[in-house]
């Protein structure tokens, strides 16, 4: 919808406060046919607000979307440095774009990015990561560790056991991770995390993790081609999620496993890791940017890298891949 139609009805609305306003009045106000307000109200439903439709007397508002702020995430957040510093921004394209720039501008690490709706949402490989507004939590932590570059994509597996508890202690529903990056409810994906770089030779400058999760979506704000794959976290408890309460709750079980990894290394975070993971001990299949590996996932090394057996049983190591379960 055009944000100016959209700032029309919502101004409208809230001037009628609980009076019903009639297809033909918000026709006029907008400047459009009754169709097309259907239309625009239509779409505001998607972005999760309430309406009441009665014949004869036209809409009103009863609820609005549960808006993030920061000033909701801040209060009750006890982390040292994971979210202390927030940039909420509405509308963007990529939560990992603004993260990049800021990156430059030497913020301090912990600093997150959250959108409310993403325009271009980015998965590996350039792929599309569908982000409506008001129904998930999109965003971007910016981190400095100080580690070889080899060793980046332990902070992808770490992120995963971090984001399964926190789903865990919020809605107590029970995630599974598939290696690397996807976290599933009943084999359909709710979370997916991109981890990006930003390094000079052997020396990582900062780690740019993305983190996307539906949480609020019924089935139908999927676009048809993810409807079999995808689920929200409201799918799957029956239950609408506070998402500034989930987003709290990932910082504190982010910092706490990443202090631990900063101490103790990827040991710890690796036990954790595998007590979470659905590929292991099973026959799957790998794909590669060049090839295709069936075998058994025998777990993953120390540096969070996937052991492969093919039925050969010549051991494949696997840094980056598609699996199929
Ligand atoms: C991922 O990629 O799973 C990483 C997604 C990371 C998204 C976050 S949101 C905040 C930050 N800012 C960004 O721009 N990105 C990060 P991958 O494993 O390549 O999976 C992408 C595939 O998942 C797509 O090709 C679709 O098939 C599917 N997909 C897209 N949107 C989805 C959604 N909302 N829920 C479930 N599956 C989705």
């Amino acid at each position: 919808m055009q944000s100016e139609i959209r700032k029309k009805l919502l101004d409208a609305f809230t001037q009628a406060g609980e009076q019903f306003l009639s297809g033909q009045h918000l026709a006029e106000v907008i400047g459009c046919s009754r169709t097309a307000v259907w239309k625009h109200i239509e779409e505001l439903r998607k972005e999760g607000f309430e309406l009441e439709a009665v014949r004869k007397k036209g809409y009103r508002i009863l609820k609005t979307p549960e808006k993030i702020t920061a000033d909701e995430i801040r209060l009750g957040l006890t982390t040292q440095f994971i979210g202390k510093n927030i940039h909420y921004q509405e509308s963007v394209e990529s939560t990992q774009l603004i993260a990049h720039k800021l990156t430059a501008e030497n913020v301090s690490e912990g600093t997150v990015v959250i959108a409310e709706e993403q325009l271009s949402g980015k998965g590996r490989l350039n792929r599309k990561w569908h982000s409506p507004k008001y129904t998930g939590i999109w965003m971007s932590l910016i981190l400095r560790p100080n580690i070889a570059l080899n060793k980046a994509p332990q902070l992808t597996l770490l992120t995963a056991v971090a984001i399964v508890q926190a789903i865990e202690e919020v809605t107590g529903l029970t995630p599974v991770i598939k290696w690397p990056n996807d976290i599933l409810i009943n084999g359909r994906k709710v979370t997916g995390i991109l981890t990006e770089l930003q390094a000079e030779a052997d020396r990582i400058h900062s780690i740019i993790v993305g983190i996307g999760i539906n949480v609020n979506q019924k089935l139908e704000d999927f676009p048809v081609e993810l409807q079999s794959t995808a689920s929200s976290l409201y799918i799957e408890s029956g239950k609408t999620i506070s998402r500034s309460a989930l987003i709290r709750s990932i910082f504190s079980c982010f910092e706490r496993l990443y202090l631990l990894y900063l101490k103790q290394g990827f040991y710890p975070i690796k036990v954790l890791w595998e007590g979470y993971a659905v590929s292991i001990g099973n026959v799957i299949k790998a794909r590669t940017l060049t090839n295709v590996i069936e075998g058994k996932a025998l777990g993953i090394t120390d540096e969070g890298v996937l052991l492969l057996e093919d039925l050969s049983g010549t051991i494949h190591h696997v840094y980056s891949a598609d699996i199929e379960i």
